[in-house]
Formats: C-alpha cells, sequence, structure tokens
C-alpha cells in the first residue's frame, strides 16, 4: 500500500516541454485543472500529497517521477538523459529528504530516468532507452543490490520510457501494449492487453486497488475493471501533449 505521494504543478514553461506527440501545445489552464483533479484522486486513494511549487526553468518538471525512484528502504536520485531535465533532481532531493534519511544518486556516465523502472514488489526492470543508458542502469542495479532488491534490464524498442508502454497492477497482472504484449522478460504474468488504438492508457497506476486510467479509452477502462479494481478516469490530454502519462505526475510510496 501507499500513504504518500509528491506532486509538482506544472510551470507556465510546460508549453516548452520535450515532446515528440504532435499534438499540439498544452493549454496551461487546462493543465492546471488536470493537475489538481489527479491530485484530488491520489487523495481519495488515501495518500497524503506534498505539491511541490511549479519550477519554471525546468519545462518538464511536473514529472517528477523521472528524477527520482522511490523505494521502501532508500531513494535513489536520478540523472535526466535529457540535457533539459538533469537540473530537476536537485528539488527534488531536497523534497524527497523530508521522507529518507538513505539517499543515493545516479551518476555520469550513467543516466536514468525512472520512466523507465517498473517495480514489481522488490524487482525492478529497468528500459534501456534514449533516456537510460547501461552505465545508469548497472549502476541502479548495484545500488538496489546493496539493499537487498534485485534489478533487470529490458531493451526497449519504440516507446519514450518502459512505463509508456507498460504498468503493473499487483497481484501479478501487468498491463501491456505494443512492443510489451510478447515480451520474453514479462511471460509470467496475467496480461491485461490494451489495444494499440489506446496505447496511450497503457500508462495507468495502481493506487491501493483504485486504479486510475486516462479518461477516453473505454476497453482499456473495461478491461482493468473487468480484473477487479475500482477504475478512476483522469483527463489528461494537456500532459499527453508532452508525452507525459499519469505515472509521470508522481512519486508513490
Ligand atoms: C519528457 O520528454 O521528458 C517529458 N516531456 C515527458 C516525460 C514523461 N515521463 C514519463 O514517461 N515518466
Amino acid at each position: 500500500m501507499f500513504s504518500t505521494a509528491i506532486v509538482r504543478t506544472p510551470g507556465k514553461s510546460m508549453i516548452n516541454g520535450l515532446t515528440t506527440a504532435h499534438l499540439g501545445v498544452p493549454d496551461y489552464e487546462r493543465a492546471l485543472v488536470q493537475h489538481q483533479s489527479y491530485i484530488k484522486a491520489l487523495t481519495e486513494c488515501g495518500l497524503n500529497v506534498t505539491v511541490m511549487p511549479a519550477d519554471e526553468d525546468f519545462p518538464d518538471s511536473t514529472f517528477v517521477e523521472d528524477a527520482a525512484l522511490l523505494t521502501l528502504y532508500c531513494a535513489i536520485i536520478t540523472n535526466p538523459g535529457a540535457a533539459s531535465r538533469k537540473g530537476e533532481t536537485l528539488k527534488i532531493r531536497e523534497a524527497v529528504s523530508r521522507f529518507y534519511s538513505d539517499i543515493e544518486k545516479i551518476r555520469e556516465p550513467g543516466s536514468v530516468e525512472a520512466g523507465d523502472v517498473l517495480m514489481v514488489g522488490e524487482h525492478y526492470y529497468i528500459g534501456l532507452s534514449g533516456r537510460t543508458n547501461l552505465a545508469g542502469s548497472n549502476q541502479l542495479i548495484r545500488i538496489l543490490e546493496n539493499y537487498g532488491m534485485t534489478g533487470s534490464i529490458i531493451e526497449l524498442e519504440h516507446v519514450l520510457h518502459l512505463k509508456t508502454g507498460v504498468a503493473y497492477l499487483e497481484h501479478n497482472n501487468l498491463v501491456v501494449s505494443g512492443e510489451f504484449v510478447n515480451k520474453r522478460e514479462f511471460a509470467g504474468f496475467d496480461k491485461i492487453v490494451v489495444p494499440d488504438e489506446e496505447a496511450y492508457a497503457a500508462n495507468c497506476i495502481w493506487v491501493n486497488d483504485t486504479v486510475l486510467v486516462p479518461a477516453g479509452y473505454p476497453v482499456t477502462a473495461r478491461k482493468i475493471s473487468d480484473s477487479g479494481y475500482s477504475v478512476v478516469e483522469i483527463e489528461m490530454t494537456e500532459f499527453q501533449k508532452l508525452d507525459g502519462g499519469l505515472s509521470c505526475l508522481s512519486l508513490r510510496f
């Protein structure tokens, strides 16, 4: 169960965030409303939510998930692969240090964005992506092992981050799309397969047996609900324009 989340209000500079989506420029006011709904949903799932103020220097800084990996035993501050995002980690470290005394760090030449890291109990799958490199992945595995956890590497083909295309809903249930549907490494899971036209909905999040799903993906929402979860739909259009999904917007622990 999670008790706490950290989020960061989007800044007006989000309109300059990194993207490959071709969905247009985010509407800032609408993004703020969507962010408020996201916080409300986390709160209704029982989490205490720490809201960091917007940081205009970093257009992508609302996607806090990428800057840290929070485990049961330690926090790991990442080293984002995107040059414009590296500086996000300073303030994330400050926020995280209120909750963790053991804080580790991924260092150059290693890069990790934690959108590439999927937690399954005490094992962490790490996607090798344009943002997370082998040196960073190996550092992360070493840190995890020092605390009695494990990690393994998954090569990505198309998606930005591992969790762009896969989500773990506990109870051995894995939501998969595209390149992950037949991935050998995930053969042992019970799979909820997201149809290609709903691929964005593969980035959903389990929060204490409720699953937050982006609004507008009825097939996926129905499959998840048929698997026994309460489903809450959240409008995510403005974050989707920046390749961001539900997991990206919070650190949950
Ligand atoms: C980026 O390209 O870094 C941001 N615009 C989106 C980050 C999304 N984060 C995630 O998937 N964990």
